[in-house]
Formats: C-alpha cells, sequence, structure tokens
C-alpha cells in the first residue's frame, strides 16, 4: 500500500513554528518521489499559513536524509525523470518566504544535503555527516549539490567532496560554513526549534526581505545585489512593524510585531 502523507511527513505546529519531520526511518528517509512530494505540499501549506514565521524541517535522528532513492533512480529512465518533474519540484522549496531551519541528525546525504542546503539555516548535531556521495553510484549530484555546495565551502573541499566521496562531520562542516550551529547529539530537534523560534519573534515582513535579500547575494552581481537589498530595506521601513520597532526601542520596551 502507498503510504499517505502523514505517514510520511509529521506536521506539528509549536506556536508561530511549523515543524516538518520526515519519516521513512527504515531507509535512512531516502527521498522518494512520494517523499519529496509529502515535503514540499506540507512546507508549501505552512508557508502558506499567515500565523507561521518559521518553518524547522527536520528527519530522524540517525538520518536527515541518505539521498534520492537509490532504488526508484535504478528502476526510472532519464525520460520519467526528466517527464515527472520530479527535481523541479524542489525548485519550488526556494520560493517559500518562510525562514526555514533545517534540523540536521546523521546522515545528510546526496539528495539529502541538497535539500538541507535548500533551507536558510542548518543547526547539526554534532553526530551528523555531510557527503555528495553520488560519484559512488556512478553519477553526480542532480539537485543543486555542484553549486550550492561549492557556495558554501568553496571549491577545494567541494571538489573533494564530490569527486572522492568524502564526508565532512559536523565540526568540518561548521569550520566552513555549511552550517550555522553545532550541538550535542541530543539537542538537535530542540535547538533547530530554538533557532525558529527566535526567527518568529522578529518582525516576519523584515525576515522574510532580509531572507530574499540574502539570496540574491548568490543570484546577482554585488550592485544589483546592493540595489535589491536597499529597496527591501525602504520596504522593510514602511511596515508598521518598523514603527513599533523603532518606536519600542526609543521607548525601552520590548517591541509587538504584528507582521504588517
Ligand atoms: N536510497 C534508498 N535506500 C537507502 C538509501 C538511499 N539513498 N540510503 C540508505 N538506504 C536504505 C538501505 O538500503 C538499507 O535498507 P535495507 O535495510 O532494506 O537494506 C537502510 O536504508 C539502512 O541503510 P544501511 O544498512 O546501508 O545503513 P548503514 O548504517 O550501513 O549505512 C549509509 C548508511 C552510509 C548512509 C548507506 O546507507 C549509504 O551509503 N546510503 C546511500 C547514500 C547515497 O549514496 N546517497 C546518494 C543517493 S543519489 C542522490 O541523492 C542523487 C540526488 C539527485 C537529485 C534528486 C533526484 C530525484
Amino acid at each position: 500500500m502507498t503510504p499517505g502523507r502523514d505517514e510520511l511527513v509529521r506536521v506539528d505546529c509549536d506556536g508561530r513554528v511549523g515543524v516538518v519531520l520526515m519519516n521513512r526511518p527504515k531507509q535512512l528517509n531516502a527521498l522518494s518521489g512520494e517523499l519529496m512530494g509529502a515535503v514540499v505540499s506540507a512546507l508549501r501549506e505552512l508557508d502558506a499559513d499567515s500565523e507561521i514565521r518559521a518553518i524547522v524541517l527536520g528527519g530522524g535522528e540517525r538520518a536527515f536524509a541518505a539521498g534520492a532513492d537509490i532504488g526508484e533512480l535504478a528502476a526510472g529512465t532519464p525520460i520519467s525523470l526528466y517527464e515527472s518533474r520530479r527535481i523541479d519540484q524542489w525548485d519550488t522549496i526556494r520560493d517559500l518566504r518562510t525562514p526555514l531551519v533545517a534540523a540536521v541528525s546523521g546522515f545528510c546525504l546526496g539528495g539529502g544535503c541538497e535539500l538541507a542546503m535548500l533551507c536558510d539555516v542548518i543547526v547539526a548535531s554534532e553526530s551528523a555527516k555531510f557527503g555528495q556521495p553520488e560519484i559512488n553510484l556512478g553519477v553526480l549530484p542532480g539537485a543543486g549539490g555542484t553549486q550550492r555546495l561549492t557556495r558554501a565551502v568553496g571549491k577545494a573541499v567541494a571538489m573533494d567532496m564530490i569527486l572522492t566521496g568524502r564526508m565532512l562531520s559536523a565540526r568540518e562542516a561548521l569550520g566552513l560554513g555549511l552550517v550555522a550551529r553545532v550541538v550535542a547529539k541530543e539537542a538537535w530537534l530542540d535547538e533547530a526549534k530554538r533557532v525558529a523560534r527566535e526567527i518568529a519573534a522578529k518582525a516576519p515582513v523584515a525576515a522574510r526581505l532580509a531572507k530574499e535579500a540574502i539570496d540574491q547575494a548568490f543570484e546577482t552581481p554585488l550592485a544589483a545585489g546592493i540595489a535589491f537589498e536597499r529597496r527591501a530595506f525602504y520596504l522593510a521601513r514602511a511596515s508598521e512593524d518598523a514603527g513599533e520597532g523603532l518606536q519600542a526601542f526609543v521607548e525601552k520596551r520590548a517591541p509587538d510585531f504584528k507582521g504588517r
């Protein structure tokens, strides 16, 4: 029987934070078409919910995700992959406006590493292992790994990882700028939720514009990125929340952001 979305992902709301946990533990969260469909659909729903101001995307303790489902890749043809637009749907994650925190414990490999890199902040357990081992299967990263990993860790390490399949420890990933925080093994999910709650407490319009502006740093030349940032700044300044935030500082009180 085909598992439903509710079996493949656990979706929960913790105040203004949405939590999506991938749930194919026996296959180390190998990203089958169905699992990715479930992830994308859950994330899009949370993104459309105006009450939600940050989202955590996680896996289990043993694996965030060990890559695309190798059985499916072996059974499919290049044309079925192309026709199904399997990889294209990953792009929709980049279009989400709500800040996304990846909670990574254990294996974060291949498509799993590419999925984590689609998120805005990666919080990793000390146990986390990051890698792009596709070369061992006779292929290469196909969902952004050659591009995003290179931008995150630089050419030398990206070449090393992608050409040899070497995995990075969480500490190495932190040193190289792939992840934002490394926490004790048992704290990976709680810390990711804590970071998400911290983001959710900020002015949401400013947070979303800031996320968009940072992403521009990877898409545009510097001058165009600076121009984008300036307009985003003016737009944020026009929000009610900016009026509230600035006034609250002057009045020495905590701001009450409304998301307007
Ligand atoms: N796909 C399918 N099943 C998997 C995958 C996977 N990626 N990874 C692990 N599993 C399954 C294993 O087959 C095993 O199943 P079973 O118990 O039925 O035999 C179960 O998960 C547990 O795995 P292991 O017994 O192998 O556990 P170990 O602790 O010994 O090893 C490893 C863990 C090192 C993670 C090992 O499982 C491994 O090497 N996995 C494959 C990692 C990999 O090569 N990932 C890259 C996949 S290709 C890819 O991601 C391309 C992305 C392209 C874009 C997206 C296209 C849609």
